[in-house]
């Protein structure tokens, strides 16, 4: 902090007010609990279901740093012996265990993906802060079950976590098609960003399962179950659910595949004005362009848009292609007060983000519309 922030605001000569300009404004939700709690408390709150929301400084650019990635899970992490740890796969031609030295052992694959919890941006967790980007690495779930002699006649798998849920005692599990393993490529991280997993992100196995909603990267993984038929734990059956009207009925639908969109994560000083900045995202498409309001949705200008290819130039598509985009728009000067803001991606195939919830849809999960904020410019 500089000295003359410091003073009692009675010594402050008048031409040093501008300098209390802040760097950064506050982009409050219009929605959710942060819109009602205010910062501080909806962090306590979240905190107390085992919810951390990533920082708001680290909330640009292309990754997410291993400190403050955003956590969803419950509070006790089990605290794996690298030693004696195995994981076991059942269900395939050929049962069996490994160790770590044997995951560490074969081939590895590198992914750089959005990873993001089914309810974030929700109208509870209108923060959206349940996100994160990082580099991923460790042998894809393929060449794990080669070694067991394939898939065999399993047509799902469910994946076990080794972290007790208290009174069920069971550890956390979700499942998934092979369809859809397949199609997302799915990943058994050993490391994070090039470093090991630390233990709030599964140490020492993680699923990855670029594309997917993050309930599916199944932390402290202990067990791949092959299945005939989908697994319907809670995870799958209940938790992670909506409700859909088709044909006319309410039918429960699992969370799956992230759907196109976007959000403004910061407000930052320039001498211009205001930059905003933010992501851009999902739906596997590459996104065309990110549209930015600042007056309540009445006129929309195009922001500066950075695809992965851009910051990771040397990495194949394959390699990228659940990653955000970052956007920039120069935000000129605006007249003191306060303004209503927001972001809306297109896909390069014309899909828009959404501007309003799908009447047909009823629950938390796979929220897509545009997520607005409000912001006070000072005078
Ligand atoms: N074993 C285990 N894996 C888990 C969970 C959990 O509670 N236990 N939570 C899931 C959910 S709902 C999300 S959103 C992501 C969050 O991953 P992160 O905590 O590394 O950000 O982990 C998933 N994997
Ligand atoms: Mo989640």
């Amino acid at each position: 902090m500089s000295e003359s922030t410091s003073k009692p605001s009675a010594m402050v000569p008048q031409s040093t007010a501008l300098a209390s300009v802040p760097e950064e404004l506050r982009l409050q939700p219009l929605e959710g609990i942060a819109r009602w709690f205010g910062r501080t408390l909806h962090a306590v709150a979240f905190r107390m279901v085992s919810m951390v929301e990533q920082p708001r400084t680290s909330m640009s650019g292309p990754l997410s740093p291993v400190e403050g990635y955003f956590r969803r899970d419950r509070h006790r992490h089990p605290k794996v012996d690298p030693q004696t740890y195995a994981l076991r796969v059942t269900g395939v031609p050929n049962p069996r265990s490994f160790t770590l030295e044997q995951l560490r052992a074969l081939p590895h694959e590198e992914r750089i993906l959005v990873m993001e919890c089914a309810g974030n941006g929700n109208h509870l967790m209108g923060s959206a802060g349940l996100v994160g980007q990082a580099r991923w690495s460790g042998p894809s779930l393929a060449t794990v079950l080669e070694a067991c002699g394939g898939v065999g006649d399993s047509t799902h798998f469910a994946f076990h976590g080794l972290d007790p849920i208290p009174l069920i005692r069971k550890g956390y599990h979700y499942g998934l098609s092979v369809e859809e393993l397949v199609r997302a490529r799915a990943l058994l991280a050993l490391s994070m960003n090039g470093e090991p997993l630390p233990r709030p992100r599964g140490f020492p196995l993680r699923m990855v399962v670029p594309g997917i909603y993050s309930m599916s990267h199944v932390k402290w993984l202990g067990h791949i179950e092959g299945k005939t038929a989908p697994h319907m734990g809670i995870h799958n059956r209940l938790v992670f659910t909506n409700k859909e009207r088709r044909d006319g009925k309410w039918v429960r639908v699992q969370a799956r595949w992230i759907g196109l969109k976007s959000m403004i994560t910061r407000c930052q000083r320039t001498a211009g004005g205001w930059s905003l900045t933010g992501w851009a995202w999902g739906g596997g498409k590459t996104v065309d362009r990110v549209e930015i309001t600042t007056d309540g949705g009445e006129t929309w200008q195009t922001a500066q848009l950075r695809r992965p290819d851009h910051y990771f130039e040397d990495l194949p598509d394959e390699q990228r292609e659940h990653a955000w985009s970052v956007f920039d728009f120069q935000w000129n000067s605006p007249e003191p007060g306060r303004y209503r803001l927001a972001s809306r991606a297109f896909g390069d195939d014309g899909e828009a983000q959404p501007m309003e919830e799908d009447p047909n849809v009823k629950g938390h999960f796979n929220q897509t519309r545009v997520k607005w904020r409000r912001v006070d410019v000072p005078g």
